[in-house]
C-alpha cells in the first residue's frame, strides 16, 4: 500500500511517458508502479520512474525542473565554487565526468572538482532569481564495465564497501570483476549467468549493463553541500553527445533560447552493438527521451518558460569528447583533461574567459585554454574545433525531422532558432 495523499495533492494529472508505457501513478496514494521492463533503472522505482518521469510532470505543473543531469562544483584557486549541471546520453561517461580528477598541473594551481550527483537533478528558482539544484538520490547506480582505477578512481573507492553488484562476474575469492576493471582479466571467473568463464571463451564475463550500487557519501570528492536542502546555485548547463564528426569539442550558446535548441537537438551516434550499424544518429533531447513524463514538445516549452522566471539564467554549453580524425583516432584525450574545457566554461560564466564568435556559438581560441602539463598543438585544436558549414547545413535537416515528429506541441522558438542557425551558416 502507498502512503495516502495530502489534501491538495489529489488533483494531479496522471503522469506517464509519451506512450503510457512505464509508469502509472495511482491517484489515491503515493505509489509508483512500473511494468514491462527488465532494466534495473525501472525496477528501482524511486529512480527513473519517480525522480524523473513522475517528477518531471510535477515540475512542469509546479514551475521547477526534474532533469537527467549530473551536478558538480568547480573550486578555483581563490576558493570560489562554481556549480554546473550536465546532461549526456548514455555511454558518454557521465559518472566519470561527475567525479573528474583534474590533471596534476591544474591541481597544483588549486583547481578541484566536487561531486554533488551523477544522474538526476531537481532544480528550482531561488529567492535571488537564480536556479538551485539538489541531487534527489542517496547513491550511485553506475554501469560497472569500463569503470577502473584509470577511468574513475573515485567510483572505484565509492563501491569498495557497503555496495551491491548486479550482473557482474565472480572471482574464485568471492570478489567481483567486470570488463576493463583491470588490465589483465583473472584466469578463471563465474560469469554473470553463473557459467565458468576464461579470458579466451568469447563471451563477456559481466553483462554490458552490469551495475554497482554505492552510497554517495563514500565518494572521496563528495561536495560538502551535497545534502543541503537549499541546493547549490547552478551557473552553467552542459549538453553533450557522442559524435564522431561534425560536432566540435566545445561551444557556448548565444542565449537561453539558443541553449534550449542545443538541448532539444542533442543526440549520440549509436555504437555497433546498439544500432546494428555504425554511426547512426539517435536523437535524445536533453537525454530525457525515455524519462520525460509528458510530451517532449511541451517539455521544450517548459524550458523556455523557466528562462523567464529567472533573473539570471545559467549559461549553456555543448561538448563532444568523442570526435575522431580521418584516421579513426580520438582527437581529444578526454577524462581528466576535460578539466581544461570545464575551466574555460567556469571562466566564461565568471566573466573572465575569452571567446570567438562562430556560426554554432562562442568558442575558446587556442590561447583561451590553459595547456600547462599537456602537449596539444594549435593544429590539433583546430581539428577538434573545426566546423564544416556545408555538413552543418545538412545537420539542420535532422533537426527538422525531429521537429516534424513533435510538430503539434513544438514551441515557435525552436523553428526560429533553426532558421537563425541556417542563416549563420
Ligand atoms: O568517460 C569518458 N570521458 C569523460 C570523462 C570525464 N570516456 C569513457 C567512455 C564513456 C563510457 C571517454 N572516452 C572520454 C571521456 O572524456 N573520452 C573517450 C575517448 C577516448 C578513449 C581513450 C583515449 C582517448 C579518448 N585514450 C588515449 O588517448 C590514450
Ligand atoms: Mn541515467
Amino acid at each position: 500500500m502507498g502512503v495516502p495523499l495530502e489534501e491538495g495533492e489529489k488533483d494531479r494529472p496522471w503522469p506517464c511517458n509519451r506512450d503510457n508505457k512505464y509508469i502509472v501513478h495511482f491517484p489515491e496514494t503515493r505509489e509508483i508502479w512500473s511494468y514491462g521492463s527488465g532494466y534495473g533503472g525501472n525496477a528501482l522505482l524511486g529512480k527513473k520512474c519517480f525522480a524523473l518521469r513522475i517528477a518531471s510532470n510535477m515540475a512542469r505543473d509546479e514551475g521547477w525542473m526534474a532533469e537527467h543531469m549530473l551536478i558538480l562544483g568547480v573550486e578555483d584557486p581563490e576558493g570560489r565554487k562554481t556549480y554546473v549541471a550536465a546532461a549526456f546520453p548514455s555511454a558518454c561517461g557521465k559518472t566519470n565526468f561527475a567525479m573528474l580528477i583534474p590533471p596534476p598541473a591544474l591541481q597544483k594551481l588549486g583547481w578541484k572538482v566536487w561531486t554533488v550527483g551523477d544522474d538526476i537533478a531537481w532544480l528550482k528558482p531561488g529567492e535571488d532569481g537564480r536556479l538551485y539544484a539538489i541531487n534527489p538520490e542517496a547513491g550511485y547506480f553506475g554501469v560497472a564495465p569500463g569503470t577502473s582505477e584509470k577511468s574513475n578512481p573515485n567510483a572505484m573507492i565509492s563501491c569498495s564497501k557497503n555496495s551491491i553488484f548486479t550482473n557482474c562476474a565472480l572471482t574464485p575469492e568471492g570478489d567481483v570483476w567486470w570488463e576493463d576493471m583491470t588490465e589483465q582479466p583473472p584466469e578463471h571467473l563465474t560469469d554473470w549467468q553463473g557459467q565458468p568463464w576464461t579470458p579466451g571463451c568469447g563471451r563477456k564475463a559481466a553483462h554490458p549493463n552490469a551495475r554497482f550500487t554505492a552510497p554517495a557519501s563514500q565518494c572521496p570528492t563528495i561536495d560538502p553541500a551535497w545534502e543541503d536542502p537549499k541546493g547549490v546555485p547552478i551557473s552553467a548547463f552542459i549538453f553533450g553527445g557522442r559524435r564522431m564528426s561534425e560536432v566540435p569539442l566545445i561551444f557556448q550558446a548565444y542565449n537561453w533560447t539558443h541553449g534550449v535548441y542545443l538541448g532539444a537537438t542533442m543526440g549520440s551516434e549509436m555504437t555497433a552493438a546498439a544500432a546494428g550499424t555504425m554511426g547512426q544518429l539517435r536523437a535524445d533531447p536533453f537525454a530525457m527521451l525515455p524519462f520525460c513524463g509528458y510530451h517532449m514538445g511541451d517539455y521544450f516549452r517548459h524550458w523556455i518558460n523557466m528562462g523567464r522566471k529567472l533573473t539570471e539564467t545559467p549559461r549553456i554549453f555543448h561538448v563532444n569528447w568523442f570526435r575522431k580524425g580521418e584516421d579513426g583516432r580520438f582527437l581529444w584525450p578526454g577524462f581528466g583533461e576535460n578539466m581544461r574545457i570545464l575551466r574555460w566554461i567556469v571562466d566564461r560564466v565568471n566573466g573572465c574567459g575569452v571567446a570567438k564568435e562562430t556560426p554554432l556559438g562562442w568558442v575558446p581560441p587556442y590561447d583561451g585554454i590553459d595547456w600547462s602539463g599537456l602537449v596539444y598543438s594549435r593544429k590539433e585544436w583546430e581539428a577538434v574545433m573545426a566546423v564544416d558549414r556545408q555538413r552543418w547545413k545538412l545537420m539542420t535537416l535532422q533537426h527538422e525531422e525531429l521537429f516534424l515528429k513533435l510538430h503539434d506541441h513544438l514551441p515557435k522558438e525552436m523553428v526560429y532558432e533553426r532558421e537563425l542557425l541556417i542563416c549563420r551558416l
